[in-house]
C-alpha cells in the first residue's frame, strides 16, 4: 500500500507518541525520526511527548529546551511533565519501548483512543514475527498492540525516511569529501593536506576495552585511516589513547592513524557522516539501523543487557546479515563483532577484518537493497493503524 492509499483510508486521526529517555539517545532518536516521518510523509498531526528535552536537544539542536510545547519539523513537541489532567488523548497512541503512559492520560483514553500501540525494541530474533501485531486487552474496550520493528517480512520493518533515502542515493564522493572537510579546523589543514586519507571511519560506541588494539592496528596499517569520533561515551578513551584531550576539529596522528573529534551532530548530519565514511562503528539501535541503510561495512556495539541476552540478539542479526556474504569476509566480520562486543584485544582480528573490507563493502550494499524490500516502519505502522481506526 502506498502513502496515498493509506491517507485515503485514515481521515487524519491525531497521533500521540510517548517517549521516555531511559538513557543515551536511542529512545528519542527512534521516536524523533518516526514522528518527523509521520508528519512529513503522511501529513499526520503528530504530538511527541518527551520527558527529557535536554537529551533530545543533543540530536536536535534547534529544540527550545525551556518550552512546554513547540512545533518542530511539523511535529508538536510537548514536554512530558506534570499530571496530564485535562489533556485530551489522541485517536492513535504510541507508547515507545513500554514507557508507561501518564495515569490521567490513560484514564481519559476509553472512547477516544482507537488504536494503542507499544513500539518495541528492534531484534532479528526468530520469535519477533510471532509476536508482531499481537493484541493485549487492557479493559474498558481498549487493547494494546505490540508493534515490532524487524529485518524480515512479518515484522514492522525498519525506519527509513523517503527524504533521506533519496539524498543518500544521490550522495557522491564529492559531497562526502565536502561534508567531512567542514569538521577540520583550518589550523589542522596542513596535516590534513599532507596525504589524502585512504580510509574514513566513524566511531560511535560504548566504552570498550578493545579500542586500543583496533587503533594500534590502524596506526600500523599501510593505508592512512582517519577516524571521526562524535562526542560520545567512547570519547574519553579516545582522548586517553592519544595521551590527552583531543580538541574537536584538530587532527591527531600516530603512524597511519588520524583521529578527529567532532561535536555531537544533529541527527540528519549524523546520517551524512555515515554515508560519507567507508566504515562505521555504531551502537544501540538507531545508529545501527542507519549504518545499514548507509550501505557501508559496520561494526555494531550492541547495548548490553542482563544475563548477556544481548549476545543472542547479536548472533541473530549476524546470522541474517552474513548469510549471503562470501565465507572469508563473513568470518572476518564475525570475528570483529565478537572482539568488539566481548572487548577482546586481539590485533590479528582487526588486521584480517581490514583485508576483507572490499568484500564487506560490496556485501553491505546488497544488504541495504535486501532490507528495503520489506517496506518501511512508518508506512507499515500507518497501514496497521488504518485497519483498526
Ligand atoms: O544512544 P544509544 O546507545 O541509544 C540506545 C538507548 O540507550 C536505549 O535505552 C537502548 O535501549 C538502545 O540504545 C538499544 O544508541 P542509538 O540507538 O544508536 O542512538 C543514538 C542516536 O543518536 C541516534 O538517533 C543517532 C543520534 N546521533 C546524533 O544525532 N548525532 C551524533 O553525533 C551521534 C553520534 C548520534
Amino acid at each position: 500500500m502506498d502513502c496515498a492509499e493509506v491517507m485515503t483510508q485514515v481521515a487524519s486521526p491525531r497521533w500521540d507518541i510517548f517517549c521516555r529517555v531511559v538513557d543515551n539517545f536511542g529512545d528519542i532518536g527512534v521516536c524523533w525520526r518516526l514522528a518527523r516521518q509521520l508528519a512529513d510523509e503522511f501529513d499526520l498531526p503528530v504530538r511527541l511527548w518527551v520527558d527529557d528535552l535536554a537529551s533530545f536537544a543533543r540530536i536536535a539542536p534547534e529544540l527550545d529546551v525551556a518550552a512546554a510545547g513547540q512545533l518542530l519539523a511539523g511535529v508538536t513537541v510537548a514536554h512530558w511533565s506534570g499530571t496530564f489532567d485535562g489533556v485530551v488523548p489522541a485517536e492513535v497512541v504510541i507508547e515507545a519501548f513500554a514507557c508507561e503512559l501518564p495515569a490521567a492520560y490513560r484514564a481519559a483514553m476509553p472512547g477516544v483512543t482507537r488504536c494503542w500501540l507499544n513500539l518495541e525494541y528492534l531484534s532479528a530474533e526468530e520469535w519477533v514475527t510471532g509476536c508482531h501485531g499481537l493484541a493485549s486487552p487492557q479493559g474498558q474496550g481498549l487493547q494494546k498492540f505490540f508493534f515490532f520493528p524487524g529485518f524480515v517480512a512479518g515484522t514492522g520493518g525498519l525506519l527509513q525516511e523517503h527524504r533521506q533515502q533519496i539524498e543518500r542515493e544521490r550522495w557522491h564522493a564529492g559531497d562526502a569529501a565536502r561534508f567531512l572537510a567542514q569538521f577540520i579546523n583550518p589550523a589542522s589543514k596542513a596535516l590534513a593536506g599532507q596525504r589524502l586519507a585512504q580510509r574514513q571511519l566513524s566511531l560511535f560506541a560504548y566504552p570498550n576495552r578493545a579500542l586500543p588494539s583496533l587503533l594500534d592496528v590502524l596506526a600500523a596499517d599501510s593505508a592512512l585511516s582517519r577516524v571521526y569520533v562524535p562526542d560520545s561515551l567512547i570519547s574519553k578513551a579516545v582522548d586517553e589513547y592519544a595521551g590527552g584531550y583531543i580538541e574537536p576539529g584538530m587532527l591527531w596522528q600516530r603512524g597511519n592513524l588520524q583521529l578527529l573529534a567532532l561535536p555531537m551532530l544533529a541527527q540528519d548530519d549524523y546520517d551524512r557522516l555515515l554515508w560519507s565514511c567507508d566504515v562505521n562503528f555504531v551502537r544501540g539501535e538507531d545508529s545501527f539501523v542507519r549504518a545499514q541503510w548507509a550501505g557501508k561495512p559496520l561494526v555494531w556495539h550492541i547495548y548490553r543487557q542482563e544475563e548477556e541476552a544481548h549476545l543472542d540478539k547479536l548472533a541473530a542479526w549476524q546470522a541474517r546479515y552474513l548469510a549471503d556474504c562470501p565465507a572469508g569476509a563473513a568470518a572476518a566480520c564475525a570475528a570483529a563483532l565478537a572482539a568488539w562486543n566481548r572487548e577482546q584485544t586481539d590485533g590479528a582480528v582487526w588486521q584480517n577484518w581490514l583485508r576483507t573490507l572490499p568484500d564487506l563493502a560490496l556485501h553491505a550494499r546488497g544488504w541495504a537493497k535486501q532490507l528495503a524490500q520489506h517496506g518501511n516502519l512508518a508506512a507499515n505502522l500507518v497501514s496497521f493503524v488504518a485497519g483498526r481506526v
